[in-house]
């Protein structure tokens, strides 16, 4: 390793003196002004993780939904999951190794990790639409290519794709082709497949409304679409022809602001759904006739989800380990319906993907989401090798329906949650149930919530436990908390500091949004 290239070459992607950014719960995030040091060594770091893994490690450079004049970076792990957190770790102090600094830092961590410098590595690159990202990918590449790492960049990629091409390279094609014609071909043909299978919908006639946040997903569907268009027609809107990324749309604004993005043409009972700037985050809506807006967020995505494969299972006969994995963002009606009307263990974990994916990765069957439409489903590679063997011997109804899950596991990105094929897998189970969008809103009511954020001086001062849900610092915090919620009914609340944001975050929940508005108020006090 010629450390001495290496500070030569940094000097062309100088770090400013004194700035310190955090790997956090989606990497390094912040206004792309202050990236170009941070993804020369994200480049840097992506070889020596390569090297040590002895796999295709992914870097992708995305903000997903902050505003367009920001940008970010994160490392994707050899299946395709995020960065282990020992990494994380090193990234932090990577970037935050001032220029003299970092031949030093790099070497601690190739001593830490063992890392064999006569190893090869090879990393591959995606970007979001964003105006900074071809420059900020440059970058990256220009610190694979110092430390001898071999590259390909595929330019233009939603943040699952790119996690799907890591799977795929290191699972020997297993997982299918590592290009985007492979990626557009295996969910496609899964989800034809299953159209196939539903009585009226398999004609042609189907269609959805798709807000694509005027990113990525945009492209990408306009890419794929002629792939499933027997099955499904998804008309674009915020295609990002004409308005800005994330302004005013896509997943994360329509799931905050509880309201329909702008740009969108809705008509009473129109099935539409929102991505978010990277296209790994969706959520769907309507409006009724009486004008008014529903939200159907990741719990209700999780509820049809798990629901429906438990449906199959049975069909099938087989009696596999089903499990759903929630935050505690999760509305209290989905968790409750979850585990008493449907029978589906529910667990729940620390806000971030790579938490709850972690967690999934448990059980034979396991679905994660995130209320705010982050997630998929990951089967055990047991599990999947039996489904296809049983979808070719079995006949009649249980043959039928091993052959429709075995379509369901190729629909899944499970590498990431991917708001492309979260949609397909949605689609194809609504128009096999022959469920309408309000009927699937009505399968349980949400309980009213609120959430707020808080200005501290310092959010660390909070610190949580029990999967967020409890307060362990600031002593009298959870006491206070527990007082406040006992006089509502059904009612809930917990305090978090954000990973994101420097505030802290609160939700509460309860019967009426009165109490819910009230009780997030109060809570919010006691923070203080
Ligand atoms: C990040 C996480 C997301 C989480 C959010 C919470 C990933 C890819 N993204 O965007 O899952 O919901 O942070 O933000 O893990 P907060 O800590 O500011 O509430
Ligand atoms: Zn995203």
């Amino acid at each position: 390793m010629d450390l001495e290239a290496v500070s030569k070459r940094s000097a062309f992607h100088a770090k400013p003196q004194g700035l310190i950014l955090q790997y956090g719960t989606a990497g390094f995030r912040t206004n792309a002004q202050h990236l170009d040091h941070i993804m020369f060594r994200m480049g840097l770091l992506a070889v020596l993780r390569s090297k040590q893994t002895r796999s295709t490690i992914g870097v992708m450079v995305t903000a997903s939904h902050n505003p367009e004049e920001d940008n970010g970076v994160k490392l994707v792990d050899p299946l395709g999951e995020m960065l282990a957190p020992s990494w994380e770790e090193h990234a932090t102090r990577l970037a935050s190794a001032e220029e003299q600094d970092l031949p030093k830092v790099l070497a601690a961590i190739v001593e830490r990790e063992a890392v064999d410098p006569q190893q090869t590595a090879f990393i591959v690159v995606g970007r979001d639409t964003r105006p900074s990202s071809e420059k900020l990918s440059q970058s990256v590449i220009d610190g694979v290519t110092v430390l001898g790492g071999q590259f390909h960049d595929y330019g233009l990629l939603t943040t699952p794709q790119l996690h799907y091409m890591v799977y795929c390279r290191n699972s020997e094609g297993r997982y299918g082709q590592a290009t985007i014609e492979g990626y557009c071909q295996k969910l496609s043909r899964a989800f034809v497949e299953l159209m196939k299978q539903a009585s009226c919908s398999g004609d042609g006639s189907r269609w959805v409304k798709v807000d694509c946040a005027n990113g990525i997903g945009a492209l990408k569907l306009k890419e794929m679409e002629h792939y499933f268009r027997q099955g499904l027609s998804v008309l674009l809107f915020n295609d990002g022809t004409e308005g800005r990324l994330n302004h005013l749309c896509g997943a994360d604004f329509v799931k905050s602001q509880q309201k329909p993005p702008q740009g969108m043409a809705m008509k009473p009972g129109d099935r539409c759904c929102s991505f978010d700037g990277d296209a790994d985050r969706i959520v769907y809506y309507y409006c009724d006739a009486a004008g008014r807006f529903h939200l159907i967020d990741g719990d209700k995505i999780a509820t049809l989800i798990s629901s429906f494969l438990k449906e199959l299972l049975l069909e099938i006969g087989e009696n596999l380990n089903i499990g759903v994995v929630q935050t505690a963002y999760a509305n209290g009606s989905s968790t409750r319906y979850l585990e008493e009307v449907m029978k589906v263990p529910v667990y729940c974990t620390k806000t971030g993907v790579k938490h709850l994916h972690h967690k999934a990765q448990e059980f034979d069957i396991g679905v994660y989401f995130e209320a705010n439409g982050h997630g998929t489903a990951l089967f055990s590679e047991a599990v999947e090798a039996r489904i296809k063997r049983l979808a070719q011997e079995l006949e009649d109804e249980k043959g039928r329906a091993a052959r429709m899950l075995a379509s369901f596991i190729d629909l899944f990105n499970q590498a990431a949650g991917d708001a492309i094929s979260d949609m397909l897998v949605i689609e194809a189970i609504l128009a096999l149930k022959g469920l309408s969008v309000q009927q699937w809103d009505a399968i349980y009511a949400d309980l009213p919530n609120r959430q707020l954020k808080v200005k501290v001086a310092d959010r660390r001062v909070i610190s949580t436990t029990d999967a967020e849900r409890q307060a362990v610092t600031p002593p009298g915090l959870q006491e206070a908390i527990n007082d406040l919620v006992k006089k509502y009914k059904l009612a809930r609340a917990f305090v978090r500091p954000s990973g994101t944001e420097d505030v802290v975050r609160v939700y509460a929940e309860a019967t009426s949004q009165e109490s819910a508005d009230t009780l997030a108020y109060e809570v919010s006090l006691a923070v203080f």
